[in-house]
């Protein structure tokens, strides 16, 4: 009576088993090679850029008849020397970096450009550029502040 028993469990074992191991076989299929493939590889020079680039938003930007917002307003970057930006709100208003809707554009490293809700006066928005590149943005609230981003391979 017992020998039935045992071999039967024995048979469930080597099912779970089965199971299991082809479980584990789709994740790495499913999950694991494209978690691996998912970013591309970028060099150390892009990755930590030497030089940052600071473009302030200004006091009184909000003000729809100062000239200048975003300062500076054009701004060329070179990967693996300055690709990575800083927005930095010295103003006394909240403002955005959103992107221009004529110039979609995600970083496949970075992912999507501009800054999550408000940068508020005092706080930096931040943006790692891996790829070339050309970004019109706006500020969502005061859309007449503009910037634009170029970025180009580096000529050394
Ligand atoms: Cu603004």
């Amino acid at each position: 009576m017992s020998k039935p028993t045992s071999s039967h469990a024995y048979g469930i074992g080597i099912i779970a088993m089965i199971v299991g191991l082809a479980a584990g076989i789709s994740y790495y299929q499913l999950y694991y090679i494209p978690e691996l493939n998912a970013k591309p590889k970028i060099s150390e020079e892009i990755l930590n850029p030497e030089e940052e680039i600071l473009i302030n938003m200004i006091k009184g930007a909000a003000n729809k008849d100062q000239q200048d917002n975003f300062v500076p307003k054009l701004v060329n970057l070179q990967l693996g020397i300055d690709n990575r930006v800083v927005w930095e709100n010295i103003d006394e208003t909240p403002h955005t970096v959103t992107l221009d809707a004529n110039t979609p554009f995600e970083d496949k490293y970075s992912g999507k450009f501009g800054s999550l809700g408000v940068v508020k006066p005092g706080e930096k928005y931040e943006f790692l550029f891996t790829q070339k590149a050309e970004v019109g943005y706006h500020c969502e609230p005061h859309p007449w502040m503009t910037g634009k981003i170029i970025v180009k391979e580096a000529r050394f």
